[in-house]
């Protein structure tokens, strides 16, 4: 099945994480955000590899939680798990006029599950989702993204693109949001005075990668077979 005929959703569970679950991942986290043995991509996120998720328990089991979840939810289809984040966006933050926080697909598609550790409303900044008027669309424009897309903003959506308008995702602790990376979407600013924290679970989907990319992969694990 081609990457064209696969069409981008998204879903909110609510109440995916129970109480006690929900006090298990807050703990998780204080402790995974003080360890240096994770890498920081920037000051607010720590993030795990899928090497390293095997050294957190709590963690390592909501991700196949929510594995399951999503192949389900996308058509039983197989995800790998790439890396999970967890994030604490502060007001100073977020910057209104750059992706995360303008309407955009992203370059790489991917299905994401993100967990909000708190009751999230307008203020702190929830993801807001879309449905894409025209499906194929989109993914010829990421099929198409050149090197420099970020700077050339190639990866924005405008409201044209979109059926209606965007949805913001507000929720409560626990909630599960699950979402194609085609779908176009944007961070929600956070407002002064408000935190946002969540974790974010980052999928490959099989079918996504495309035939080039699987052979350079192959090729790749061979050659470090070799040099080993
Ligand atoms: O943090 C968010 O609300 C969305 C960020 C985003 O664009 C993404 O996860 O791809
Ligand atoms: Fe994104």
């Amino acid at each position: 099945m081609g990457t064209d005929s696969i069409q981008p959703s998204y879903f909110q569970i609510k109440e995916f994480l129970d109480e006690i679950e929900q006090e298990a991942v807050a703990q998780t986290f204080a402790k995974v955000i003080e360890n240096s043995n994770f890498k920081k991509p920037h000051k607010h996120i720590t993030e795990i590899s899928a090497e390293q998720i095997k050294e957190v328990h709590v963690f390592k089991l909501l991700c196949e939680k929510i594995e399951r979840i999503a192949s389900q939810k996308f058509g039983a289809v197989e995800l790998n798990f790439i890396n999970l984040w967890l994030v604490e966006t502060k007001s100073s933050n977020s910057r209104p006029n750059v992706p995360p926080y303008k309407p955009h697909f992203d370059a790489e598609r991917r299905i994401k599950g993100m967990i909000y550790l708190h009751d999230v409303k307008t203020e702190h900044g929830p993801i807001h989702l879309a449905k894409p008027i025209n499906e194929n669309q989109i993914e010829q424009k990421r099929k198409a993204l050149s090197k420099k897309y970020s700077i050339l903003g190639e990866n924005l959506v405008t409201l044209e693109e979109i059926e209606g308008n965007f949805e913001a995702m507000v929720g409560n602790a626990g909630d599960l949001i699950l979402f194609d990376t085609n779908s176009p979407h944007f961070a929600g600013l956070v407002k002064k005075g408000f935190v946002r924290k969540v974790i974010r679970f980052d999928f490959e989907h099989t079918s996504f990668i495309s035939p080039k990319a699987k052979v350079k992969r192959i090729l790749k694990k061979l050659g470090t077979g070799f040099i080993r």
